[in-house]
Formats: structure tokens, sequence, C-alpha cells
């Protein structure tokens, strides 16, 4: 078959309402392309704008910031609320409609805010709570709206809630966090006590002594983020109480923190061993037994009388397919949607830190399935950067020859799914992983965790930990944003809080702006699509090929037409044949700066076709 198709324009970061209105008259040299001269692309197929009544959320893209390392508008070296501020236009250019905001609340910062310790108050360093209010305001006025983060499977260990829980076994709030005594017969605070076996995700056990109180309180994070009991009502009441405040307040939904782990097996039993040395507690925490229940109450004690519509995601490491369709149901779900970790899990082997080679077609089932596992009932939300996760450009692209091609093709397959993008501050600009020389400019609780258990106590030789580090790290999200190629990227005028990427020199948003090739005009494009074509909305999900090694294709089909995604994931060119469905459709955006041949993707080439 003869992979012929009609250009509808330069489709190189095309502007797509341009793309789509332009008279396409140079495109004799496709042998059998029919586009008549004259005819504009939008009388060939007029995209539907998607439908009103629809929830907002199913045609938005979501921007995440981590205020810390986004920009710094007081040059301490650390990013905060003015420089976000200063940025919204970042933002609003890039075509986003909303701002998922990492926690800006009060914290000590052991785990760069996902620790906090007072949730209706702004940490000095990031500004005040009128900063706040300002970001919402000039936000909004640019029609962004805010979701903040809901960080409530654990607080700090310096919450006054926990300060009080630990003071004593009968005061007011002794049961709202997870204390147990030792194990029987052994000393409390002696190794073997612990209550359980359980690890925590950040190296060593997931139990803490406590000598005022003489109990263990459970932390599945670090050891200063203590797990609530959610089983205690006086709990769920005062989160539900602190959501309503934050919505009272203007902002327009939540991101929910391992929000999956908050239900947890009843006894805490003994958990299968891991390669750590200590029990992996996942079967046991995840998804538990009254999560649906305490989703259900948060729904209805939260949002239910509440007029508008809030974008409510749960983060839910471990969750399958068939829980987060229940979750996310159009009727009947607390959620409007999931983080599920399947496919950014691919090449841990079963330790996030054991690294296993990934496969194009891995990736391809892995989303396809859950594209197919959501159906018309349950809706995906769509990632592959966050401040957890490797830049994708170095994880699943190649961030050397092809950085351009693979940054941009990576997105048109995953904008093209079927559920809402979320897009991860400086995804937008193919930012890469960081080459980092040693373990002293890693910053990351996590990576510092591992890094001294596998050299220390499990004695592994400190270069090949260098090598997984340099991987995985979660400091690879961190670096800070590059805005310029001014020192420290543009990004503070002190001395910044993690080293900044040496190749901002020339990897930048200034660099990118006004480029139609960048990295970033391609983001832009793929956005305004999605805003523009209902069938990139609302369409059906089918691979095309579904057992090719490395041509990641598929269509979204609606009654208003027809969408193509044919993507080469590798560094060689690939000779492709077209759907019949997609022969004589439209080429509406492309990676490279030509159409190229018609039967051939080149290395990481990726094509949006429309009929
Ligand atoms: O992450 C949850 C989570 O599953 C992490 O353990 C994740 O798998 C890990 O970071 C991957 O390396 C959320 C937040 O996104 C993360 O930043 C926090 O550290 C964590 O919860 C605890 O709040």
């Amino acid at each position: 078959m003869t992979s012929t198709f009609r250009l509808a324009g330069d489709h190189v970061g095309a502007d797509v309402r341009w793309a789509s209105t332009r008279r396409c008259r140079d495109h004799a040299r496709f042998g059998r392309v029919s586009y008549r001269e004259g005819v504009t692309l939008a009388d060939a197929h007029v995209p539907t704008p998607p439908a009103d009544d629809a929830p907002w959320w199913r045609s938005a893209v979501v921007y995440q910031v981590y205020p810390r390392s986004f920009a710094d508008a007081d040059g301490d070296g650390m990013g905060d609320l003015r420089g976000i501020i200063d940025h919204l236009d970042h933002i609003a250019d890039l075509g986003a409609d909303v701002i998922w905001l990492s926690p800006v609340y009060r914290s000590p910062q052991d785990d760069n805010g996902y620790d906090i310790s007072d949730y209706q108050d702004v940490d000095p360093m990031f500004g005040t709570l009128a900063d706040l209010d300002e970001l919402l305001e000039r936000a909004h006025a640019r029609g962004l709206r805010v979701v903040m983060d809901l960080v409530v499977n654990h607080t700090s260990d310096e919450h006054a809630w926990f300060v009080e829980s630990k003071a004593s076994r009968d005061n007011a709030k002794a049961d709202w966090y997870i204390w147990r005594d030792p194990k029987p017969g052994t000393v409390g605070g002696q190794p073997g006590a612990e209550p359980n076996n359980w690890g925590s995700a950040f190296s060593g056990s997931a139990w803490e002594w406590s000598p005022e109180r003489g109990q263990y309180f459970l932390h599945i994070f670090s050891r200063k983020q203590p797990d609530l009991d959610w089983e205690n009502p006086e709990v769920r009441e005062a989160v539900f109480s602190m959501m309503r405040w934050w919505l009272d307040r203007g902002v327009d939904g939540f991101r929910m923190d391992v929000i999956n782990l908050i239900s947890k097996v009843p006894g805490l039993p003994e958990a299968p061993m891991h390669p750590s040395g200590y029990g992996d507690c996942t079967s046991l925490v995840v998804c538990g037994p009254r999560l649906l229940e305490w989703l259900q109450e948060m729904k209805r004690e939260v949002f239910d009388a509440r007029p508008g519509s809030y974008l409510t995601v749960g983060e839910m490491p471990g969750v399958t397919a068939e829980l987060a369709r229940i979750y996310t149901d159009r009727d009947t779900g607390p959620l409007n949607m999931v983080f599920q970790f399947e496919h950014v899990d691919l090449d841990a082997d079963g330790l996030k830190w054991l690294v296993k080679p990934v496969t194009p077609l891995d990736i391809k089932r892995s989303l396809a399935g859950w594209q197919d596992a959501m159906g018309d009932r349950g809706w995906n939300s769509l990632y592959w950067c966050n401040h957890d996760q490797p830049r994708i450009v170095s994880r699943y692209g190649n961030d050397g020859e092809f950085w351009r091609e693979s940054a941009t093709a990576l997105a048109t397959v995953l904008h093209l799914h079927r559920g809402t993008p979320y897009v991860y501050q400086g995804e937008e600009l193919g930012m890469t992983n960081v080459p980092f020389a040693g373990i002293d400019d890693y910053r990351d609780i996590e990576t510092l965790n591992f890094y001294a258990e596998a050299v220390g106590r499990l004695g592994f030789p400190a270069d090949d930990v260098m090598t997984v580090v340099r991987q995985k790290s979660r400091d690879n999200a961190r670096t800070p944003m590059q805005w310029s190629a001014a020192p420290n990227a543009g990004f503070t005028t002190g001395e910044p809080w993690l080293p900044v990427n040496p190749n901002a020199s020339w990897l930048n948003a200034e660099a990118q702006r006004d480029d139609p090739r960048s990295v970033l005009a391609h983001y832009r494009a793929l956005i305004r699509l999605r805003h523009e074509d209902s069938v990139v909305v609302d369409g059906d999900f089918s691979l095309i090929q579904p057992d090719h090694p490395t041509l990641y294709a598929f269509a979204r089909t609606t009654s208003a037409g027809r969408v193509a995604v044919y993507a080469n994931l590798s560094d060689d060119p690939l000779d492709i044949d077209l759907d019949p469905a997609d022969v004589g459709a439209a080429l509406v955006l492309g990676n490279y700066p030509d159409a190229g041949a018609p039967d051939t993707l080149r290395p990481w080439e990726a094509w949006i076709l429309r009929s």
C-alpha cells in the first residue's frame, strides 16, 4: 500500500489553526495527492470543537509547576510564588488551561514540601498567602485554573496534629496517626522491635520509635512524614474542612498525593520480603479496603454541594486499570482521573533502582492497555514527566542525536491519546536528565537515602550506584527551569538550590520562544489541536499495527472524523504502510521541517493525519 496523505501546510511546529485554514498548493510531490487547488483544509474537514456540556477538564491540558525550581524572584536561589506570577505568560502562551502547583505550604522541606506542617499557610520561602491569592487572581484573569497539591496520606512530624499526638497516649489527637507498640518480647527502639517488617519507600524501616510516647509510628515515606490514621473520622473531617477552605479561597481542584495509600489492611500484617531486606508493604497499603468509601465520602463532603466543576486527580502508584476505571467512572466515580504508574515503571525491575531496558512495544502495550481499560466510562490522565520522574527525552527518547525529534515524537504520541495531558515544567522545552558529577550534587531525600543504603549497608560499588542514580534520580526533574542562556539559566540571580543543567546554554525557553521548529512550538501546536478538534478529546482509540516493534500508530475516531498518529520510536528510518483509512488524509502536524517521503518515517518522525 502506498502511504499517501495530503499535506496541510508547513507542518513543523505548525500552528494548527493556521495549518487548517491555509491554502495547500504545494503538495504535488506526493504522487497521489488529491488535494484540490484552492480548497482549504477547513473545507475538507471542519474540526468540531469539543462540546460545551462536557466537563471542562476533558479538553484541558495541565501544566505542573514545581515551585522551588520554576523561577526565583527574590534572588535567594529558591523558586517562589512571585517568580511564578512573573512567568504566567509562559504558561498561557503554551496554551495550557490549568496549573498544578506542587506544595507551597509551610513545611520543614524534608521531602521538598511533601511534608506539610501547616495546610493553611504558605511557607515563607515561597511567599505569603497574599502572594498565593494574587497568583490565583492573575491566573484566573488569563483563563488559567489553579489546582493545589493535597498531601494527606501523611503530614510533617512538625505539624501541630502530630506534635500533640505524640505527646501522650491519651491526648485529643492520640489516635490521629498510626501508633503501635513494639513487638511483644522486645525493647522499643531496639532493632527488631518494630511492629512489623514493612520498609519505607525512602529506605529503612517504615516505623520510627517515639520515646515521648513509648510507641512506634508508621511512615510509608520519610521518618518526618508520619501517616495519618484515616480510620479516625475526626481525621477525615479535618482534611475535608481544609479542602473546603481552599475551594472557598478560589482554587480549582486538587492533585491528591498518594491518595490510594490512605486505607491500610487492618492488623498491618507482615509483608513479603523485598531485595532491600524489608517487607514490601505495597499489597497491604495500595487501594486498601476502605479507599473507595473514603473517596466517595470526600466527594460528598467537599465537592457535591458546591456549584462549579473542579478537577480532581488521584496519584495512585500500583493502581490497576480495573480499579482506576471504577474510581473515575463518569457517573459513579469519586475522582475525575488518576495518575497510574505502569508506563513509568516499565524500566524498573521490581524496584525503581533496578533498571531494565524498555522497548517501544512495551510502552505502546502499556498505554494502549490503559486506553482500552478506561474505555468511555473511565478517564485517563496522560503524563511522561513530573517532579518524581526522570526526563522523558533522556529516558524513552534519544537526548543526543535525535533530541528534538524524539522529544516531539514522544509528545505527539502522548498528547493524542484519550485523556487529560499533563506537561511538567521544562518538558515543553525538551529538558533532559542532568549529568551531575557525584552524589554531592544531589538533594533529593529518596536519592540520598538510597545511595547511603546501597553503598553503605548493602556494599554496592559507588560507581555502579551512581550510574543508576544518574538515570533515575528525581533530581533529574528538579534542576532549575531553563529560561535563558543567562547565568543560572535565568532562574535566579543567587545561588540555585540545585545546580542548573549545563545544557541551559542552548536549551532554554528564550531560544525556543520564536522558533517555529522548536520543541516548545510543537507542544503549543499539540495543545491547540486538542482545543480545536473534538476528535482528539472524544475519539475512540484503536492501535494500528499493534505488534509493530517500533511504529507507534493509532487512530482516534468519532462521527466527526478520524485522527491518526504514526510515530517512529527509533533511531532508524522506517518504511510504513498507512492504514487504508488514512490514505488521502491530511497531514496536520509533523515534527520534521519538510514532509519527507510519503511511505517512510525518518528517525523519531511523527505524523498526525486527519480525515
Ligand atoms: O510520590 C508518590 C510515590 O509513589 C513516590 O514514592 C514515587 O514513586 C517516587 O517518588 C518515585 O521515585 C508522591 C510525591 O509525588 C512525591 O514527590 C513524594 O515524595 C511522595 O508522594 C510522598 O509524599
